[in-house]
């Protein structure tokens, strides 16, 4: 499943899910003449038996059939996490990063078979600066759909959806990104519509673009802004969704040649008064920390356990979540924009020093991972907040910069969403002044003994003084271990009461001052860690057990108190 909508019916585009050939392989072999497995794709090589702790290189293999001459587009929505593909021997894109989506343009595939092999490497190693041995696992294989498109010379690259609300209603601008792969200039026109997703095509709204010439080999950007008087809002409580449909015709061609659909939603986002508003309206972030980890499946959760996930979230009265610490799958991000959840996507990074990010990978790394971040999920109404570089060097001079220069980079791109990072420097942080949201990452009753309370009114009171006055504040990270059935009267550190305990204290804390805006648990459901030495890595069962429902989703006692508190009006 590619999507929870159809996003072609004029181009054909194929999911290349199943079993494919996979042979692991040393650092500096050569390509395998024999492949001995079979594994599933979508899926992470963790879960045969043989690569359950498999940390290297693999090569996964398929074959497939086209029936003519054409152009095609290969998209790796996440291979985890570098990759290197190759198209009948040929080499034809490189990527790092398990968390964000990359493609392959081959030019011109001959009619018959073709073989596809993709080189993956979760190892971590110096050129690697975001995936490193951290308090999440780096699974290894293709972890997200790949999807195969035939397409034309000239195609629909993208399509970019910005809401605005005026005096007369709803507006939006749509730009949409033509690319021409072919030899001959091409004149075009675009035409769009855009309806609810089940209405039949004479009640979509239509509206079109001023006619263009791509020029051979170049990418065009065509923009209109258009009004939509009728629309309805996007919001938590209506999670209103509609489907924007951009058709490309080529010279005086009446029959449209490409097409892209994609799904959308009118709503703003603005900071006020300390306050995040959506549509204008006060919120408050009511939610949690998710890592993309599930014991039977690894990083490659399979759609019903998706479904389950947000679930339980809304069955706790959520409202939000945060993909700590990496973009999320697009499926997901999907279910949250029909059920109504509030997204922060962050692009990845966690815990990373000074040294880490001098990197000399890191900058581009990072670049890479927001821009790719930026465009693919871009049209999502639930995503409000863009972040960054959770729990890094902000409280340096030169971290600073890079902040500074990330946070410019996502402005730059998108200008319509809320920008935030998560702090754990406490009075040391040297970057509030770059954010829209101030948001804290701080275990009180766990990492120390503070009271929740008194530690929310003091982060306040740094935010303040330290460049964040009159930003709204976030409780980004908070919680406590909780091992799933270590039950006992003494309430010891560790056990489900003490967690319950120290999730009640925090909720009770946060929910009753109005000057914070969101708070986000540590965390939904336990995770895999990496294995290693020193307090992080050294994990009990080598996992972090602070979710709320164990990594298997069965719900700890801290289940019910987020319950009280979430559905409390
Ligand atoms: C950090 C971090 C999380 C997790 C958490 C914990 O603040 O951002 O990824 O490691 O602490 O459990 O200690």
């Amino acid at each position: 499943m590619i999507r929870l909508f159809e996003t072609n019916k004029i181009r054909s585009v194929q999911e290349l899910e199943g079993d494919w050939d996979f042979e692991p392989i040393g650092q500096d072999d050569e390509l395998p003449s024999r492949y001995h497995y079979r594994l599933p794709v979508p899926g992470c090589w963790e879960n045969h038996p043989k690569f359950s702790t498999y940390s290297g290189k693999g090569v996964y293999r398929t074959f497939i059939e086209i029936d003519e001459q054409t152009a095609l587009r290969l998209t790796f929505k996440g291979v985890s996490h570098t990759a290197d593909v190759f198209f009948d021997g040929e080499k034809v894109a490189h990527h790092y990063n398990a968390y964000t989506p990359f493609t392959a343009v081959i030019r011109g595939a001959a009619p018959g078979k073709h073989e596809i092999r993709v080189v993956v490497d979760n190892s971590f190693s110096e050129f690697s600066s975001l995936h490193v041995p951290n308090d999440y696992y780096t699974y290894g294989g293709i972890i997200r759909p790949v999807v195969l498109e035939k397409l034309n010379s000239v195609f629909i690259e993208s399509l970019h959806f910005t809401p605005s609300k005026e005096s007369d209603g709803w507006k939006a601008l749509i730009r949409a990104q033509v690319r021409n792969i072919g030899h001959l200039d091409a004149g075009i026109s675009l035409k769009g519509r855009l309806g609810e997703q089940h209405a039949a095509v004479d009640e979509a709204w239509a509206f079109s673009f001023a006619e263009k010439l791509v020029p051979a080999g170049e990418t065009a950007s065509l923009e209109a802004i258009v009004s939509f008087p009728e629309a309805e809002a996007w919001s938590s409580e209506a999670p209103h969704l509609y489907l924007l449909e951009v058709q490309l015709f080529e010279g005086d061609e009446t029959a449209a040649s490409d097409d892209l659909i994609d799904r959308v939603g009118f709503r703003t986002v603005t900071a006020l008064d300390g306050k995040i508003q959506v549509n204008g309206e006060d919120i408050v972030l009511k939610g949690f920390n998710r890592h993309e980890d599930h014991p039977m499946t690894g990083a490659a959760i399979p759609y019903p356990l998706m479904v389950q996930d947000i679930e339980l979230m809304i069955d706790m009265g959520a409202n939000a979540v945060r993909t700590s610490h990496y973009p999320n799958d697009e499926r997901f991000l999907d279910l949250c924009d029909e059920r109504g959840i509030y997204v922060w996507e962050e692009n990845h990074a966690r815990g990373l020093s000074l040294e880490q990010m001098k990197n000399p990978y890191f900058e581009q790394q990072c670049e890479d991972c927001n821009r790719e971040m930026v465009e693919a999920h871009f049209n999502h109404p639930s995503i409000i907040i863009w972040a960054i570089l959770n729990e890094c060097a902000s409280d340096t001079p030169e971290g600073r910069e890079m902040y500074k220069k990330q946070l410019e980079q996502i402005r730059g791109m998108d200008g319509s969403r809320l920008l935030s990072f998560a702090s754990h420097h406490r009075d040391r942080e040297l970057c509030f002044d770059l954010a829209d949201v101030v948001s804290f990452n701080l275990y009180p009753l766990w990492y120390g003994d503070e009271d929740p309370g008194e530690l929310c009114e003091q982060a306040r009171q740094w935010a303040d003084r330290l460049g964040g006055l009159g930003k709204p504040m976030i409780m980004s990270e908070f919680g406590g271990d909780g091992h799933y059935g270590f039950r006992d009267p003494t309430r010891v550190r560790g056990t489900e009461e003490r967690h319950a305990e120290i999730i009640r204290r925090n909720l009770a804390a946060y929910t009753s001052r109005p000057f914070i805006s969101g708070m986000l648990i540590w965390q939904f459901c336990d995770c895999r860690v990496t294995e290693g030495t020193g307090w992080l890595l050294a994990r009990a069962g080598t996992q972090n057990s602070k979710g709320i429902v164990d990594r298997y989703r069965r719900p700890k006692l801290a289940y019910d108190v987020v319950k009280e508190y979430f559905s409390a009006d």
